[in-house]
């Protein structure tokens, strides 16, 4: 970072020496997870600009904005709809929920047993080292994972300004009424926060904004299906992380471009490991900043992952909103499809998601899955057997990592890993 944002964390009332702390592992860990990689595309250089300034310009932007009168969203869960804050100029950013930290502080409020996503989440809080969290007007929470619903209970009292939305377990009738209903809340909270109206033309210039984001990350994801692969998985992942920070407009356009560069790379017939690499994707829990273990152990045995089965990844993105309704309520209804079509492991049954991992193998050339779920998350870890199940009988080898954000058991996933990849080649 060029700059001295010492003064801003501390305005933020961040604590500014365990966040010292935090920035002096996460650089070093980005260095060498990121920037030593072979023929990497020469447009990845704005997303290494990106994440170097990760705290300090993009937060710098996000005080500005709310100095302008703007307000910031922070959110855990892709269910979260962009749409709406948008139209109504607001910020949608991602809250810091991808590494240990302050664990033992978390574990006063929360048991052993609760998946590494929400012991983060709680042990940034409470270190006071997520800036974004502290640049929220407003968090809002999401009924999803039981972990994460009786999580908000109690985070309720750690954040001054947490917002809580319900959502459904089941896409039937009823649970699209439900998930339409607290949309539409959503919706008259957030002209409440911002003072503006909720309008057809706003909420058409949000779906937009949010469908050209998603549309160049479809892009890039069928870019990825070549071979050689123009790209890395662990690169590939940290755009979809990227998603999450960055504006969304400027965000778009610097895919856009690193696709045209990808293009010129798979017609020279280039690629970042050789032709006939094994190919692996990724399925199950997200992975967010600066979650790159498991990819790094993937790639560092030997294999290339080509695509992520995940909210950070191609199930956050999978599906665009309609735009073409006339009214505040008929685009609504386009919002709700869209969301309804996600498919987290929260719902039951969940069989599209199944059907989405065969289809991603397929259409990326993917010789194998790794099933990615974190430790003590019962809705992946459970929809684990299944989907491994589907995948071995459809003839699609599938190994099962679950694990957490710990480095304890980085020998035991090697072997595996590099086990799997032998299956693969052979
Ligand atoms: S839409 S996957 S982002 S809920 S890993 S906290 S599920 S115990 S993150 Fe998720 Fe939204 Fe679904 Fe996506 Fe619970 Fe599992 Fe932890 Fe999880």
């Amino acid at each position: 970072m060029s700059t001295d944002y010492r003064p801003m964390w501390k305005e933020l009332g961040l604590d500014l020496e365990a966040h010292d702390a935090l920035l002096g592992v996460l650089g070093p860990l980005y260095e060498q997870t990121f920037t030593r990689q072979p023929q990497r595309p020469e447009g990845m250089k704005y997303f290494d600009f990106v994440m170097s300034e990760v705290h300090g310009l993009r937060i710098k932007e996000l005080v500005d904005a709310r100095s302008s009168g703007r307000k910031v969203v922070g959110s855990f869960c892709t269910f979260v709809p962009e749409e709406l804050v948008l139209a109504l100029d607001g910020i949608l950013v991602g809250l810091c929920a991808g590494a240990e930290f302050a664990t033992p502080e978390a574990e006063k409020y929360l048991p052993r047993n609760t998946c590494a996503l929400i012991k983060g989440a709680f042990g940034f809080a409470l270190a006071r080292v997520c800036p974004y969290l502290a640049a929220s007007d407003v968090v809002v929470g999401e009924n999803t994972c039981d972990g994460k619903k009786k999580g908000y209970e109690i985070f309720k009292d750690l954040v001054p300004n947490l917002y809580v939305m319900d959502l459904p377990q089941t896409k039937s009738a009823e649970g699209r009424a439900l998930m339409r209903a607290e949309f539409k809340r959503f919706g008259t909270y957030l002209e409440g926060l911002t003072g503006k109206k909720l309008t057809a033309d706003a909420l058409k210039k949000g779906i937009a904004a949010v469908n050209a984001k998603r549309s160049v990350m479809h892009r890039l994801g069928k870019l990825r299906a070549a071979d050689p692969s123009p790209i890395s998985g662990l690169d590939g992942l940290l755009m979809n992380q990227i998603y999450f920070y960055d504006d969304p407009a400027r965000f778009t356009g610097s895919v856009a471009k690193l696709c045209d560069e990808l293009e010129l790379r798979i017609k020279r017939n280039e690629g970042v490991a050789p032709k006939g690499t094994p190919r692996i994707l990724i399925s199950g829990c997200p992975m967010a900043v600066p979650n790159w273990k498991l990819p790094a152990i993937v790639e560092k045995a030997g294999a290339i992952i080509v695509g992520e089965e995940s909210c950070v990844g191609a199930r956050g993105t999978q599906a665009l909103t309609a735009d073409t309704g006339k009214t505040v309520d008929e685009l609504l209804d386009a919002v709700v499809d869209r969301y309804l079509k996600i498919d987290c492991a929260i719902f039951t049954p969940n069989a599209s998601r199944v059907e989405h991992v065969l289809a991603m193998a397929k259409e990326l050339g993917a010789q194998g899955v790794i099933h990615y779920g974190l430790q003590f998350c019962s809705p992946y870890q459970i929809e684990a057997g299944p989907v491994e199940k589907r995948l071995e009988k459809e003839g699609v080898p599938a190994l099962r990592i679950d694990t957490d954000y710990g480095q304890e058991d980085i020998g035991q996933i090697q072997t595996r890993v590099e086990a799997f990849v032998e299956r693969l080649r052979g």
